[in-house]
């Protein structure tokens, strides 16, 4: 039998909805997901199998004009992403899109399509959160996106609901190339489990804590210490930048930190299917964001400006 294997980046500007398709597609979380721009800092690799094609798709964080220098890392790892790809599938918020034309999903998107279009590349556009408009506003908005003549195909999903997947996924497995599978069948995800486990801790601050304080904050994985009753105990660290996040990240009393702690512990269990200690402590490091180790464990390129 003959087999199938490839890559498909979905790249889109921040807030999208790149990771919530690609658990979609994948059938199970592999990537973590908040209302917030410029959750996902890293490439995370799902697998999906469609008859005897393996397609391995890769999140990548959204693409913006970089300020920081975790952005610039963050955005090279979203065209790193799509350079190596077999197929490139451009995402865009569609109700925010056509809501506000000169709003930040536009313009970002606008920028994705220049360095598309710079690097020669083809894409297929999906407009997301087709559930959240009317589906008459589409149409000029297909209309402005096809204009740049890059898009071989476009796609109204809804990777809430579910919507068009199908469609989606078929086409992308139309686009690799024969090749031997990359992954045992029964594998999902390709993303260290200790990695997982700070990234779901990371998603419950996005989701809990607000401002500025998700985006001084990171989290690692300190200990991942196996019990003989089949538990596993996890010491995660949070870095925030200054003391005065510490004590937000804390909350009254600890309020807040044992909120977030119960929230990632549940998670974990489901996800890994046992019994999880998780204990969270938070330190203070103005600098964690320029922290070369933080890069490598994240599996990021280090800009060195
Ligand atoms: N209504 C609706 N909301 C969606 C859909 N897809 C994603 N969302 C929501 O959009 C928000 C952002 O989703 P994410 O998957 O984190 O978006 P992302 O593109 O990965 O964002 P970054 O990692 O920050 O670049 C979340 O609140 C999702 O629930 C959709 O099809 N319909
Ligand atoms: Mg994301």
């Amino acid at each position: 039998m003959s087999q199938r294997c490839g890559f498909a980046a979905i790249i889109g500007a921040p807030n999208a909805g790149k990771s919530t398709l690609v658990n979609a597609l994948v059938g199970t979380k592999v990537a973590i997901v908040s209302p917030k721009v410029q959750t996902t800092r890293m490439q995370v690799r799902g697998v999906a199998i469609r008859g005897d094609t393996q397609i391995v798709f890769v999140d990548t964080p959204g693409i913006f004009k970089p300020r920081r220098r975790l952005d610039r890392a963050m955005v090279s790892a979203a065209w790193a992403g799509a350079g190596d790809a077999d197929a490139v599938v451009l995402l865009v918020d569609a109700p925010e899109f056509s809501t506000d034309p000169q709003g930040h999903a536009a313009r970002d998107t606008a920028t994705i399509i220049e360095g598309l279009k710079a690097a020669n590349r083809k894409a297929v556009l999906a407009l997301n959160k087709i559930d959240a408009m009317k589906h008459a506003e589409l149409l000029p908005l297909i209309e402005t996106l096809n204009a740049h003549g890059i898009f071989e195909q476009v796609f109204m999903i809804s990777a809430l609901k579910g919507d068009g997947l199908n469609d989606l996924a078929d086409w992308c497995a139309g686009k690799m190339p024969e090749g031997v599978w990359l992954y045992p069948a029964d594998q999902a995800a390709d993303i260290p489990s200790r990695l997982l486990a700070a990234e779901i801790t990371r998603e419950k601050i996005y989701l809990r804590l607000h401002d500025e304080l998700p985006y001084a904050s990171a989290v690692e994985t300190e200990k991942w210490e196996e019990r003989k009753d089949g538990s596993v105990k996890i010491d995660q660290i949070i870095y925030v930048q200054r003391d005065g996040q510490k004590a937000i990240a804390l909350g009254k009393g600890g309020a807040t930190i044992k909120k977030i702690g119960e929230l990632a512990r549940k998670e974990m269990e489901e996800i890994f299917a046992r019994r999880v200690h998780l204990f969270l402590f938070v330190k203070v490091r103005e600098d964690w964001a320029d922290k070369r180790e933080h890069y490598r464990e994240m599996g990021l390129e280090y800009p060195e400006e």
